[in-house]
């Protein structure tokens, strides 16, 4: 049974606390931190200057082969490497107090490896970092956002897994230089969905396509490669420098009473930390075996952790990160027969027209998803602190940005009920984005910045949008209205 009309206001609504009512509090709580989002790629632009060598978002919009909308590249991006100190002012004036951002692999180690450090390519965040807390903002600061090096996918990329240790290497370095001054680490963005789209899908770089076996095999390595670098942290810097770090940032697709979506969705990274036996769902690891089976393969398509990676994966976080923007509609069935994870799954996803939908064809506006999902997280998983670590929504660039607006007020007043109503444990909310960017495959065609880029002029002025001034009132007032 899906997660579809009645079924969906018994369990969200009626059943809450103290349910829907008249005199909801608005109120963000004390302390409430409210930020924004970027990532190194989307953003920086001097993909080469310096010693910073090719990552592979670099080598796969250079291609031009069609598979970004208009052959679009992150050559220049918004070129935030040369205008950061503007953006940060932008979050000044809106009154933002949290900076979510990544730092680029192979700016920071142009081998790959750790036995060289980029001397600029440190330096560069270092004066990002000063920038920020000079404004009394709070960095937030994602290790790994995608753009790893190309050197690195020549040898294998996160199928292989030696990558687990060059990740680690490069995250020690990362902790080294910037544990004194950030105190919120999260090493890897959406490690399904990356893995999903680049050795999968292969619509994200490095655009490999091993349908159920790449998908698998990335992940596998890139939780591991999250443990080590929780562990590490946890073992040279924790103690000096009090910081924390956050569990896997999840993607964006899952709410559903079917368990198998959830298990195929939230289970597939968020099990292996935070349940208490640890490991894969056990729902997912029969499904992906059957499937298997059923196939023709000796074994499951699912790698397997040893007992000694199980123990050490369990527990390495210290915050759930949750990046949401939409909800999916499924229903038990079949979506195909070849191996892939969609298929070993066992859903169907229906596509409810009511729906209001975006620029992205993936993203539909359902503020109540986002509430289900947040009580969904904290009854799996312990009520563990969150941090809400991206939510947002596309347009093509409209500077009267009423939609979005509407999208931030419905969505935040979802947060507010999550916290309130169901006593889930959010410390804090940073949208998507502060900037229109490079949103990856689709170039600079779909848009979620609070703040517009003029894309073609190579000075890249920045214009706030109607939604920023929304959000700087909100702020303001500590509440949403
Ligand atoms: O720009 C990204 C935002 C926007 O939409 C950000 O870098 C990511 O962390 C995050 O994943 N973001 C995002 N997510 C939705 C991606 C949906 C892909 C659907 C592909 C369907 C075939």
């Amino acid at each position: 049974v899906g997660w579809i009309g009645e079924d969906f206001d018994d369990r969200v609504v009626k059943n809450s606390a103290s349910g829907e009512s008249a005199e909801q509090n608005l109120q963000f709580p004390p302390n409430f931190l409210l930020g924004v989002a970027t990532a190194a790629y989307q953003i920086e632009g001097a993909w080469n200057v310096s010693d910073k060598t090719e990552s592979t978002w670099d080598r796969f919009s250079h291609y031009q082969n069609g598979a970004i909308y208009n052959n679009h590249t992150g050559d220049i991006a918004t070129d935030s490497y040369n205008k950061y100190k503007e953006d940060i002012a932008i979050l000044k004036k809106l009154g933002f107090k949290a900076y979510r951002f990544s730092v680029s692999w192979p700016r920071i180690l142009p081998t790959g490896y750790s036995n060289y450090v980029s001397k600029d390519g440190v330096r560069f965040y270092h004066d990002f970092i000063d920038e920020l807390l000079a404004n009394n903002i709070e960095p937030m600061l994602t290790i790994y956002h995608w753009d790893h090096p190309q050197v690195l996918e020549d040898a294998g990329g996160w199928l292989n897994s030696e990558m687990v240790d060059w990740f680690a290497d490069y995250a020690r370095v990362v902790f080294r230089e910037y544990a004194p001054k950030v105190k919120m680490f999260i090493p890897i963005n959406e490690p399904s969905a990356v893995c999903k789209n680049s050795y999968s899908h292969g619509i994200y770089a490095p655009g490999k396509t091993l349908n159920g076996f790449g998908e698998y095999l990335c992940t596998h390595n890139v939780i591991k490669a999250h443990a080590k670098a929780y562990r590490i942290y946890e073992a040279e810097f924790k103690e000096t420098y009090k910081g924390i770090i956050a569990g896997m940032p999840r993607s964006h697709t899952d709410i559903d009473a079917v368990e198998n979506y959830f298990q195929f969705n939230a289970g597939w990274t968020m099990h292996p930390i935070y349940s208490k036996d640890g490991d894969y769902p056990p729902l997912m690891k029969s499904l992906v075996a059957n499937k298997s089976m059923e196939q023709g393969y000796s074994k499951s398509r699912l790698p397997t952790f040893t007992s000694e990676w199980v123990t050490y994966i369990r527990g390495t976080s210290d915050f759930l990160a949750v990046n949401h923007y939409t909800t999916r509609l499924v229903t038990a069935g079949s979506m195909g027969k070849v191996p892939s994870h969609e298929n070993d799954q066992g859903v169907k996803e229906i596509v409810d027209t009511l729906w209001k939908p975006a620029a992205s064809t993936w993203l539909k506006v359902v503020p109540e998803g986002f509430r289900f999902v947040l009580r969904q997280l904290a009854e799996n998983y312990g009520n563990p602190p969150m941090y809400i670590t991206e939510n947002g929504v596309s347009d093509f660039g409209a500077l009267n940005d009423d939609d979005r607006i509407n999208y931030y007020r419905e969505y935040l007043k979802q947060m507010l009920n999550a916290i309130y109503n169901d006593g889930v444990n959010i410390r804090g909310y940073i949208l998507w984005s502060l900037l229109d960017n490079f949103e990856w495959n689709m170039g600079y065609h779909e848009r979620f910045g609070i703040v517009s880029v003029d894309f073609n002029d190579p000075q890249r002025p920045r214009t706030l949008k109607k939604s920023a001034s929304w959000w700087q009132s909100i702020i303001a007032s500590g509440k949403v209205e």
